[in-house]
């Protein structure tokens, strides 16, 4: 460990201005296959030599070539000769031989003298791996720090989190009016925000790997929860629904064509709801666990063994609570709209997350070993917050951790 954390820093000092713009376009490039690796990282590489650009690519399509092999190919494809060049790849080159051969393999048979790598790949099979074989072949392999290497992490949270706890990574999404109403009158449109905010959940939507709901938000709104942007992957469906009670009539039950539903039921649920359930096509998971935070502990952890690397969280109130208080929500996202909605009367009045009822924080667990029957709500300060304007809304984003 030590040794490695000694190379790093010496390679660090070796990084200039030009160094870190070539990182900047190689995560420019990582963007490209956005909402199609998953559970791959993004990743892009940039070739260089002699201050010009001969290659780039990205891992575009899980199954397809690692960025730095895309690269590579970029550069023959324009006649290039890669020999004693640097490649500049957001990730380090991988080692292990997976759906695609090894990435040092191909940066060392292709004679790259230098890699640059902007962020490390926590998970078993490489963790430095790539980057040792590299070094050992008389590869200088230098790691950013800084702006370009946090950039590298921030793009994938969700594999680094995945590949560090087996558990996907967890956005809650909200939106609430200017009197903190999160839900709209029965029969209403279910959308408190406006056009622009809707188009951007469905990119989310579209971007996740699973979308959850509560059966609160189930039965209220009936949503579909698929994500509506041409050429999309449609995420797996998830509904939080403790006692199986999801109608077979809902519209999650009937498009089932469309995409996958998996029911999350407690092991209380009457047997004949959950046959029912998986008889219409659904897959029903009975999450063990006392509370509903314990539930949603082991709810992640199956959807983590399934390659879920990402969780859109989008209501309601008893499930954003539920989370909290198990410690799973990474970034919060809350659009608040310019409207009032006043009481809705024998509706929902629920304000974001719902207090009282669910499980008491974990920093009161974590502090005495013993969960107080009366916890005080948990605290917790985002890591960083951004405000924006979308539309006519207001779009508060923050993250809550960093993986
Ligand atoms: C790289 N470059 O562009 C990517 C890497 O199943 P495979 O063969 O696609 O391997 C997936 C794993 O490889 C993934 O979990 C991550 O550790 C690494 N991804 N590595 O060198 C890339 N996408
Ligand atoms: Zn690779």
């Amino acid at each position: 460990m030590r040794l490695i954390d000694e190379s790093i820093r010496t390679m660090n000092s070796q990084l200039n201005a030009t160094d870190q713009a070539h990182l900047r376009r190689a995560l420019e490039l990582a963007e490209g296959g956005r909402g199609r690796v998953s559970p791959n990282p993004l990743v892009g590489a940039v070739i260089v030599r002699d201050a010009e650009v001969i290659g780039e690519g990205f891992h575009a399509e899980l199954g397809g070539p690692h960025a730095e092999r895309a690269a590579l190919e970029d550069c023959r494809r324009r006649g290039g000769d890669p020999t004693g060049a640097t490649i500049y790849v957001t990730l380090e080159p991988c080692a292990h031989r997976g759906r695609q051969p090894p990435c040092a393999e191909a940066v060392l048979g292709a004679g790259l003298a230098r890699v640059v790598v902007a962020s490390e790949d926590p998970s078993e099979k490489a963790s430095g791996r790539g980057p040792g074989i590299l070094r050992d072949g008389g590869v200088e392999v230098a790691f950013a720090a800084g702006a370009e290497a946090a950039a590298a992490r921030l793009l994938n949270q969700p594999f680094r989190k995945h590949a560090r706890t087996g558990l996907p990574l967890v956005v809650l999404k909200q939106a609430m009016s200017l009197d903190g109403r999160t839900a709209t009158a029965p029969g209403d449109s279910p959308w408190i925000s406006g056009e622009q905010s809707r188009a951007l959940v469905h990119r989310w939507r579209a971007e996740a790997d699973a979308i959850a709901v509560g059966i609160g938000t189930a039965l209220a709104d009936d949503p579909l929860l698929t994500a509506r942007h041409p050429d999309a992957r449609q995420p797996l469906r998830v509904v939080f629904d403790s006692s199986a009670q999801l109608p077979l009539d809902s519209q999650l039950m009937t498009t089932l064509d469309q995409a996958p539903v998996l029911v999350v039921a407690s092991p209380e649920a009457d047997a004949g709801r959950i046959s029912a359930l998986r008889d219409a096509g659904a897959e029903v998971l009975v999450a063990s666990g006392e509370t509903p935070a314990d539930r949603v502990g082991s709810a992640l952890a199956e959807l983590g063994r399934r390659g879920v690397t990402s969780l859109f969280l989008e209501g309601g109130a008893t499930l954003a609570a539920a989370f909290v208080a198990a410690g799973q929500v990474d970034e919060s996202r809350v659009f608040v709209a310019p409207v009032l909605l006043g009481g809705v009367e024998g509706g929902r009045r629920a304000g974001p997350v719902a207090v009282g009822d669910p499980p008491p924080p974990a920093v009161a667990k974590a502090s005495s070993g013993v969960v107080p029957p009366t916890a005080p709500p948990a605290r917790v300060a985002a890591l960083e917050s951004r405000v924006e304007r979308v539309g006519e809304d207001t779009l508060i984003t923050a993250r809550l951790k960093e993986w």
